[in-house]
This record gives C-alpha cells, sequence and structure tokens, in this order.
C-alpha cells in the first residue's frame, strides 16, 4: 500500500519535473530571453553567458536560438548572431528581441558600441527565424550619443523590445534606468520622429512590450537584485498605468528579464535565474518558463515560479 503510494507520488513528481523542466536549456548558460511564435513553433533566443565559474562579470559574445513546439522539447540551431557580426560593434552580445514583418525577421540587439562610448542597439535582418542574420543598417540605430543629457550613464540604451500595433505602426521600447521609446519606419530599420521618455515606478532595464485583447503591457525589471513589474495602458504609447509586481526576485541572479507571449491557447512567461549548480548565478544564468494568468480585468496574476 505505502510503497505503491510513494511510487505514484515519485511518478507524478517525474511528470512534473518533465512538464516544467526549468531551468529549459540545461547544458548552456542563457540569458535575457526573447521569444517569438511563429507558425506553430516558438523560437527563443537568448544571449550566451559564457563567463567561467569564479568571474563575476559579464562574458557574452553571441546570442544563440532554440526552437519547439511544445514548450518542452528544445532544439538547439546553429549561432544566429554575433555581437561583433555588427562592425561597428566591440562585443557584449546583451538582451534582445526578434520580431517579423512581411516575411523578414528583424532583430534588435544591444552591443558595445567600437568607437561611441557606451551601449548602443543595432539591428541585424534575416528572411527565416533561425538566420543567418546581417547586420541592416550598418550602423547603430541607437547610440548614447542620441540620449547623452537624460541620464549620466553610458549604458541606458539597452534592451530592445519590438512591437508592431494592429495599425501596422512598430515600436521600439529600450533602457536602463529611464525608458524610452521611438517609432519605427515600415522598413524596421529606421527611426521615425523623436525620441520620447517614459516614466516608471523604480524602472531599472528591460521593458518587454505586449498587447492582449484591448490592452497594452509594459513589463519591465523593477529595483535590483530585479523584480518584473508592469504597467497597462489602452495604447502602445501610453500614458502607462502601474499594475504591481508579476514576479519576485529570481532564485540566484541579480538580473531578472521576460519574455511574454501566448501559445496554442496558453499564456507565459520566459525569464532567467540562477539556478544551475554549483556555478549558476548572475553571470551565468539559466532560461525557464511559467505559465501566466491573467485575471478578467486584463490584469496579470503574480508568476509561481517552479524553480528558484
Ligand atoms: O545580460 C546583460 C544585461 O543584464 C541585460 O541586457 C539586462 O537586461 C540584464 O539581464
Amino acid at each position: 500500500g505505502m510503497g505503491l503510494l510513494m511510487l505514484l507520488g515519485f511518478w507524478n513528481f517525474q511528470a512534473l519535473a518533465q512538464q516544467t523542466g526549468n531551468p529549459i536549456i540545461q547544458d548552456k548558460y542563457t540569458a535575457d530571453p526573447a521569444a517569438l511564435v511563429h507558425q506553430d513553433k516558438v523560437y527563443l533566443y537568448a544571449g550566451h553567458d559564457e563567463a567561467p565559474a569564479g568571474k563575476e562579470h559579464y562574458v557574452m559574445n553571441e546570442w544563440l536560438v532554440y526552437s519547439s513546439s511544445d514548450l518542452k522539447n528544445w532544439t538547439e540551431h546553429p549561432v544566429p548572431l554575433k555581437a561583433k557580426d555588427f562592425g561597428w560593434a566591440k562585443g557584449d552580445a546583451w538582451a534582445s528581441q526578434v520580431i517579423e514583418r512581411e516575411g523578414k525577421f528583424y532583430w534588435y540587439a544591444t552591443v558595445e558600441h567600437g568607437s561611441i562610448k557606451g551601449k548602443a542597439i543595432g539591428v541585424a535582418v534575416a528572411d527565416n527565424p533561425l538566420g543567418p542574420f546581417k547586420d541592416a543598417r550598418g550602423s547603430a540605430l541607437i547610440t548614447n550619443d542620441m540620449t547623452t543629457g537624460q541620464t549620466s550613464i553610458s549604458w541606458d540604451d539597452i534592451d530592445p523590445t519590438v512591437f508592431i500595433d494592429d495599425d501596422g505602426q512598430a515600436y521600439l521600447y529600450w533602457g536602463n534606468t529611464q525608458c524610452y521609446y521611438i517609432k519605427l519606419k515600415k522598413n524596421m530599420i529606421e527611426q521615425d520622429g523623436p525620441i520620447h521618455t517614459v516614466d516608471l515606478p523604480n524602472f531599472t532595464e528591460a521593458p518587454w512590450l505586449h498587447k492582449r485583447k484591448d490592452w497594452y503591457y509594459l513589463s519591465y525589471a523593477y529595483q535590483f537584485p530585479e523584480k518584473i513589474a508592469y504597467a497597462m495602458s489602452r495604447s502602445a504609447t501610453g500614458p502607462w498605468e502601474y499594475k504591481g509586481i508579476l514576479n519576485e526576485v529570481a532564485g540566484n541572479s541579480n538580473t531578472n528579464h521576460q519574455a511574454i507571449i501566448d501559445f496554442k491557447g496558453k499564456s507565459y512567461f520566459i525569464y532567467h535565474n540562477g539556478s544551475i549548480p554549483t556555478a549558476g548565478g548572475s553571470y551565468r544564468r539559466s532560461v525557464c518558463i511559467e505559465e501566466l494568468h491573467y485575471n478578467a480585468d486584463g490584469t496579470m496574476k503574480r508568476i509561481q515560479m517552479t524553480t528558484e
């Protein structure tokens, strides 16, 4: 009797572990997830944390791409983009996001600029979600010089999130300490109009813009160590109403960085933590996925993390 019960309990546990499978990538350290749903698959783009155990700073030279049709089994594909594929960049494959427009895939990515002090945002393009991606402009889309005066830091031009509204207008939000946004031209590689600033409580970095039903959501890394908080609006440009914390500090990592998607009738929150033993941590992070639930009023329920 008891033995059988324990065995059943063990099986249940195994099934759960397989189902959630966090962290979803365990043979490499992955950070700053961005996800794209395209033709019944999810494409996961992540920075590759390459810092050896004991090195407490970022070593990130390239991004990785994975695909899945069930969010359980992930296939890794060849390295789709490296920081130095932007000829004007010095390195640092920080946070990024990929979006499709008219059969082309545009990848907005943070890198360290080679000649303008500080971080910058480039855009690469491919004709399929796996790449290979190529620099679409030959120059940065956003550089530190363009936002000087807004903040005194050289790393405020990081963490792009891109979104195309129902009317076809594309927006790029980004920032560290200060959140910014611009409109993009239809070609997706040029700025259309001025840089705007957005003020959000305790904004650190990692904005992610998404829409569901009639609500726009701007989620972001909040304070440091980072929680994920969010605001809602009836438009892609605000005004934004702060709604609270969506996810707590994720185990053993100072940063947290989210992607939010709908896939096959469910919603998901994709993020990173530092949970891989024994070297995992702030500079050796791992991507995880949780189901996300919305309330009837459009607000999002707090994420229940299945690993720490
Ligand atoms: O991974 C490098 C930087 O750390 C990202 O750009 C930020 O969002 C934070 O995760």
